[in-house]
Formats: C-alpha cells, sequence, structure tokens
C-alpha cells in the first residue's frame, strides 16, 4: 500500500519544517498538511483539523487513506503553565484522538513527540539515562510523561506501531518556537542578526540539551524508516544534539557578532529549566536506529547567522512572511 502521511500540527516550529521533508521523500500529493488554520506556507494539500475534534481526523484519515499519522500539536513547557488543566485536557485529548483513530483505521505507524521535559529532579542531570525516574514539575512534561505510557499501552494491547522521540529544544532558521523554556536559543539568534540588545529569560549559566533542526528532521524519519523489531523502546528514546548554556552561546555568537549585548532576567522558566537534565545519554537510540547527531553549537552559530542574515536581506522583520 502507497505511505499517505498525515501531520497535525503543521504550522508549528518542527511540523512546519518536518511537513516539507516528508513531501519531499513520499510527494506532494502523499503529504496532508494539518492545523488550526491554514497560513499558506505549503504547496500541496493543506487541512483545517482541531485535533480535539476526533471525527473530523477520522474524516480526513478514510478520505485521503492516512497510513501514517504525525502528532506534532501540544502546548508546551511555559505557556502550558498558564492553564495547567486546559494544557492537561488538550494534550492528552489530541494524543488519545490520534491513537483511537490509528487503532480503528489500521494505521501503520504514528509519531509521537516527547521531550526532556519529562524528566525532573529525580533523574541524573548529567548523560540522563533513557530509563531514568520520570517526575516532571510541569503539566506540560506531566502530559508527555504519560503519553509515552499511553504510546507503549496501544502498542502492547493493540500492536499499533507508535514510535516517540524525547526531543530536546529545537533551534532551527526555517520556524519560530512558541511557548517553550528552550525558546530563547532561537530568539537570541533573531536578535544578534538584527543587531539588537538580547533579553534572556533564562540564568546565563543554565545548561540544557538542544539539537538542531537537520539532526531533529533526520532522528525523526530515520526512527519512523527503522525496522519494527529494531525499535526496542516503545515508550520514547532519548535524542541528544549538543547542551551549552546562554553564556555559552553568546561566547558563540559573539566570535561574529562582537557588540552583540545581552540583559539576564531569568523569569519562571528559570524554574523550569533548572529542574531539566543538562545532557542526555541516547546511547539506545544509536544502538537501535543508529542516531548520531552532526550539529554541535559553534556549527549550529555558525548556519543560524548565515541563514537568518539571508532571510533578512529581504528588509523585513516581520517573521511570518520569511517563513519559508
Ligand atoms: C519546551 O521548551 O517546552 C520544548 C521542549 C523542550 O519540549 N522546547
Amino acid at each position: 500500500m502507497e505511505t499517505v502521511v498525515l501531520v497535525i500540527g503543521a504550522n508549528g516550529q518542527l511540523g512546519s519544517v518536518l511537513t516539507k521533508a516528508l513531501q519531499k521523500k513520499f510527494g506532494l500529493e502523499r503529504v496532508i498538511a494539518s492545523d488550526l488554520k491554514s497560513i499558506n506556507a505549503f504547496h500541496g494539500i493543506f487541512e483545517v483539523i482541531d485535533a480535539t475534534n476526533e471525527s473530523k481526523i477520522e474524516e480526513i484519515v478514510t478520505r485521503y487513506k492516512v497510513t501514517q499519522i504525525y502528532h506534532l500539536a501540544a502546548i508546551l513547557s511555559a505557556k502550558g503553565e498558564e492553564t495547567p488543566l486546559k494544557t492537561w485536557d488538550i494534550n492528552m485529548k489530541t494524543l488519545f484522538n490520534v491513537l483511537e483513530v490509528s487503532r480503528k483505521n489500521n494505521i501503520d505507524k504514528v509519531f509521537f513527540p516527547s521531550s526532556i521535559a519529562v524528566f525532573g529532579e529525580g533523574a541524573q542531570a548529567i548523560n540522563t539515562p533513557n530509563d531514568a525516574y520520570l517526575d516532571p514539575a510541569t503539566v506540560y512534561g506531566i502530559s508527555k510523561a504519560a503519553g509515552e505510557n499511553w504510546a507503549q499501552y496501544y502498542f502492547l494491547r493493540y500492536g499499533l506501531d507508535v514510535r516517540s522521540l524525547r526531543y530536546p529544544g529545537v533551534i532551527g532558521f526555517q520556524s519560530l518556537p512558541g511557548g517553550g523554556t528552550t525558546d530563547y536559543a532561537v530568539d537570541i539568534y533573531h536578535k544578534a542578526v538584527c543587531e539588537e540588545e538580547f533579553d534572556c529569560f533564562l540564568d546565563k549559566n543554565t545548561t540544557l540539551p538542544m539539537i538542531f533542526m537537520d539532526d531533529v528532521i533526520r532522528a525523526t524519519i530515520s526512527l519512523m524508516d527503522a525496522p519494527k523489531n529494531d525499535i526496542t523502546i516503545r515508550t520514547s528514546y532519548n535524542i541528544a544534539g549538543t547542551s551549552f548554556s546562554p553564556a555559552e552561546i553568546v561566547h558563540e555568537i559573539r566570535k561574529l557578532y562582537p557588540g552583540f549585548k545581552v540583559k539576564y532576567n531569568p523569569d519562571f522558566r528559570q524554574e523550569i529549566a533548572a529542574r531539566w537534565p543538562k545532557s542526555i545519554d541516547d546511547s539506545a537510540a544509536t544502538k537501535d536506529w543508529g542516531w548520531k547527531p552532526k550539529f554541535d553549537l559553534e556549527r549550529i552559530t555558525v548556519t543560524m547567522i548565515q541563514k537568518l542574515q539571508e532571510k533578512y536581506k529581504t528588509g523585513s522583520k516581520n517573521l511570518e512572511a520569511l517563513l519559508f
């Protein structure tokens, strides 16, 4: 049977880039991008889907004969703390809808992103192991930890081939993040290239696991392409890119913008970041499906600055207009 992919949350930071990568891999007519509203960022097929509505997902799955679902919609760590119960409802309802539609319609494979936010103070902070104790302290982290277990449940109980990665903070020039604790690491490059001062909401020595967009797309597609029997972890795989603090990113940026100015004003996101790992042990992903990141901080910085300089050459600071 032909692969037909549905991406839920295609307008997001990762979704917008992953959708294009999937279109390249499978062809424009075999990828259905979807989100709450159409922002005309895509060639190819786009459907408006509110993932809290199970019958709408089912209608699209049936109409296009979908065989794989990438469920990327979620409220992230920082934004989620504004409305904890709503965040729980949305993150869990959308996941259950995807799992149920997938089970009932014999979907071949489902992708569910988890996050380093599943970890808390109970986990070893350096080289956090895949099977570390999970005591998340944000509602987003709690929903991801629960989601991982539900993913495994659907695999064990129904044989649904759900695969998952614990994403670190994602850094890319193509799109903007929204509502996360790691968002500073994208915003900082925009400010540097626009030669503006950066107001950092994390303390300068807060080291967090991060990953470049190219690496995260490659990891996601490699996991989904891996033979079923090679997937030994059905909750979620740790993946590492690199790890750094705001002070370290500033140091790299100043190699290219020596006058770059930064103020540190840690806010509530500092409390969130302080409970997360500093680095991740991703040896299970390496062993099972050959994972290896390619971008360190220096390469991320050089690439981000070069690509953002090209984008800002249009003279526009309107980032919606800069997307692709
Ligand atoms: C966030 O900061 O909430 C996300 C994540 C690490 O999952 N980027």
